[in-house]
């Protein structure tokens, strides 16, 4: 908007108006506007300044989009340094969520009032940034150390009550935000309250080792990242310096987070997410579908954390299984569940028993024939799920939308058995499906737009976070993963040990190496799978064969005990096993492959470019929409390091060329015996 903001005088407050869809973003246009505003406010005989946002929330930020431009004048910080050094007391009056630079607009104010519904934050973590327009020094100084240093290094939001106890905010109002701030600029200016600067506060000491507590416990949290350092380096500051000093330091952190290549792969990933959910071709005005109640088909694993899910947002849920046993199975592991997180005070009794309560079971399919949306989640059988889809056509009403919630079957061969393959697609969730946030949505050849516009609309309602694949075996991730996962057993043939493997991957940034990853989702998954497989898609299995005979012997992985690694029955702690190295070795000598030191750099590229190539064909064959859809699966479905970007920016920083030339090489030397 040319005109983001305007002011007008009620009584003797003088009011700034930030306006500036959709969520008031400190734009160049904003900036400008509200600095020239304050500037004529502090010129006119109002006695007091109150600033508030029109729309649904308070200022969410900088303008993430102008981030990598040449910055313009004004900058923020010097924007809100004119705002605390005002002759006039300023108030600022927050609704929605006031994020990241909008808190700091906040903090420079002098005097902060907030809606009850209200949360603030400083997320500038989750995009590789810290608060760069004074946060780091005025946060501790009006919260304390550990307040600030826990509200900056989390990036999460907290409530308005909950900073109004930490002396964040200052007044909370249950409703009617403008017409109470408007009163209570009254009264501060009848009580003669003058601006009060935070800045000229001091920040109250604490022992060194808090500081030190805080990045040993973000060598853990944030590994490999690096603004969470800077903000305990900036938080530091402000103990030691006066402000200008500290705001000067804040300002230099600042500068080195926003030029790290970490910081443009995470807002990458934050506009990537976003993205994710819009379907090119589906017009924008595409009718949605009410999703009232939910029926799930299977309570294993999977189905008992797809209908947690739902129940926990409030829709109820029928879950069917085959008989009373195996839906008491279920339900002991939904309870279980729900149990744990009330046990780690994530969640009260009453939520849980709530939430509990809104799934209810059944062994009789004319029970779902109400239900708008039916989740089948049973195992990877595609006969089975055929007849339990001959099933559903019989049995739901007409507009009920029927999905699949298959890893990698053929989605449209499923929906083919229907009379209503329009109402059919696959929703793809991951294990365990009521923690992990990634959701595949799987558009079928012949799924109906609203379906789909349906779909994606029921994933955020369900808190997660979605991405249109279209069919092909495996999707987007796992189709990925395969290679990426043949890779590692390559190199295990050819002389890699399985720590050392997952050494490297861990130290690139992946939650787990892939040789722990697949312990962890049983040997015996891959191999059925692959079993089950015709020849030309499943390749040449010679990578497998250490696997296969893990898997032969017993040894499926976690769940047996014993994969790749042994593990401890009470922690489950991974240990390296020799009898597993001198399979390794012996199938080494049986293919005639001479055993060499591999080093990390080739074993991440091996695995990393392997899953890129895989990608550049998904993308080549419109499975996925963009290369950043396929980060977003990856950041969400795979523990792909978030400070790399995704397998697809990361291939871009580190160039395409490159890329290329290594998967070449690779190919000729090691063979690219993936599927065709
Ligand atoms: N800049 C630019 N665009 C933004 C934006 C931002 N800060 N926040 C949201 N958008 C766009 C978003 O891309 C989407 O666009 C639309 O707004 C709705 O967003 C100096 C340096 C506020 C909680 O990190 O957390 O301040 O897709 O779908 O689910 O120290 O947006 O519609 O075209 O997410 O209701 C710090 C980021 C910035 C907050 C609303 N602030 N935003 O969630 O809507 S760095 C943040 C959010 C900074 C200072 C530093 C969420 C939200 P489109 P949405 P939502």
């Amino acid at each position: 908007m040319s005109h983001p903001v305007s002011y007008r005088v009620v009584g003797n407050v003088g009011v700034v108006t930030i306006d500036n869809p959709p969520v008031n973003a400190f734009s160049l246009a904003v900036r400008k506007g509200l600095n020239d505003t304050i500037s004529d406010a502090i010129a006119d005989d109002s006695g007091i300044i109150l600033i508030a946002c029109a729309g649904r929330t308070f200022v969410a930020g900088a303008d993430i989009s102008e981030f990598g431009k040449p910055p313009e004048d004004p900058w923020l910080p010097e924007v809100l340094d004119n705002i605390e050094n005002s002759p006039k007391p300023v108030v600022t009056a927050v609704h929605g969520t006031a994020l990241g630079g909008g808190f700091e607009l906040v903090l420079a104010s002098h005097y902060r009032c907030a809606l009850a519904s209200a949360k603030v934050g400083l997320p500038e973590v989750h995009l590789g940034l810290l608060p760069g327009a004074g946060g780091t020094q005025r946060t501790p100084r009006l919260a304390g150390v550990e307040a600030a240093l826990e509200l900056m290094t989390s990036g999460r939001p907290i409530p308005a009550g909950k900073a109004q106890a930490a002396g964040l905010i200052d007044e909370v109002f249950d409703d009617d935000l403008e017409g109470n701030a408007l009163r209570w600029c009254e009264q501060l200016l009848a009580d003669g309250k003058g601006p009060v600067k935070v800045s000229e506060k001091a920040v109250p000491q604490v022992d060194a080792a808090v500081f030190d507590g805080a990045r040993q416990l973000l060598a853990k949290r944030a590994r490999g990242q690096l603004a969470p350092f800077r903000i305990v380096d900036c938080v530091e500051a402000a103990t030691r310096l006066p402000y200008p000093q500290g705001a000067e330091f804040e300002r230099e952190q600042f500068a080195e987070c926003m030029a790290s290549p970490q910081s443009a792969a995470m807002r990458h990933l934050f506009f990537a997410e976003r993205q994710a959910a819009k379907v090119r071709d589906l017009p924008k005005d595409t009718s949605l579908r009410n999703i009232r109640s939910v029926a799930v088909i299977g309570a294993g694993t999977m189905g008992g954390g797809i209908a947690m899910s739902c129940a926990n947002v409030g829709i109820p849920v029928k879950l069917l299984e085959v008989d009373a046993a195996a839906l008491e199975r279920g339900f002991g592991v939904i309870e279980g569940n729900y149990a744990k997180t009330v046990k780690k005070g994530r969640l009260s009794q009453e939520e849980a028993a709530a939430r509990r309560g809104r799934i209810e079971g059944t062994t009789d399919y004319a029970d779902l024939a109400d239900a708008d949306l039916v989740i089948e989640a049973v195992f990877e059988d595609p006969e089975l799920k055929k007849t339990i889809f001959r099933k559903l056509d019989e049995v739901c009403k007409p507009g009920a939308i029927l999905a699949t919630n298959t890893s990698y079957q053929d989605v449209d061969a499923i929906a083919g058995v229907t009379n209503r393959p329009g109402d059919c697609l696959g929703l793809h969730f991951f294990s365990p499906a009521n923690v992990m946030k990634l959701l595949e949505v799987v558009r079928g050849a012949k799924t109906d737009d609203d379906v789909l516009a349906t779909a994606i609309r029921f994933a955020k309602t369900i808190r997660k976070v979605p991405a249109v694949a279209r069919v092909c075996y495996g999707f987007i991730g796992n189709r990925m993963f395969n290679p990426y996962i043949r890779e590692a057993q390559k190199l295990l043939i050819e002389g890699a040990l399985p720590e050392t493997v997952d050494a490297a991957l861990y130290e690139f940034g992946m939650a787990m190496g892939p040789i722990a990853v697949s312990d962890l989702a049983g040997l015996d998954v891959g191999y059925k799978a692959r079993m089950a497989l015709p020849e030309e898609v499943r390749g040449d299995d010679t990578p497998f064969k250490v696997a296969d005979a893990l898997v032969e012997a017993g040894r499926l992985g976690q769940k047996s005990g014993a994969g790749f690694y042994t593990y401890d029955p009470e922690t489950r702690r991974a240990s390296p096993d020799p009898e597993v190295v001198t399979l390794i070795e012996k199938t080494s000598a049986e293919l005639g492959v001479e055993r060499r030191d591999i080093g990390a750099e080739e074993m991440v590229e091996r695995c990393v470019f392997a899953l890129v190539n895989e990608g550049l064909k998904i993308l080549d064959e419109g499975i996925a929409q963009r290369p950043g859809d396929i980060d977003i699966v990856y950041l969400y479905g795979y523990g792909f390091a978030v400070h790399r970007g995704g397998p697809m920016f990361y291939a871009d920083q580190v160039g395409l060329d490159h890329v290329l030339a290594r998967v070449r090489e690779f190919h000729e030397r090691f063979g690219s015996d993936a599927p065709a």
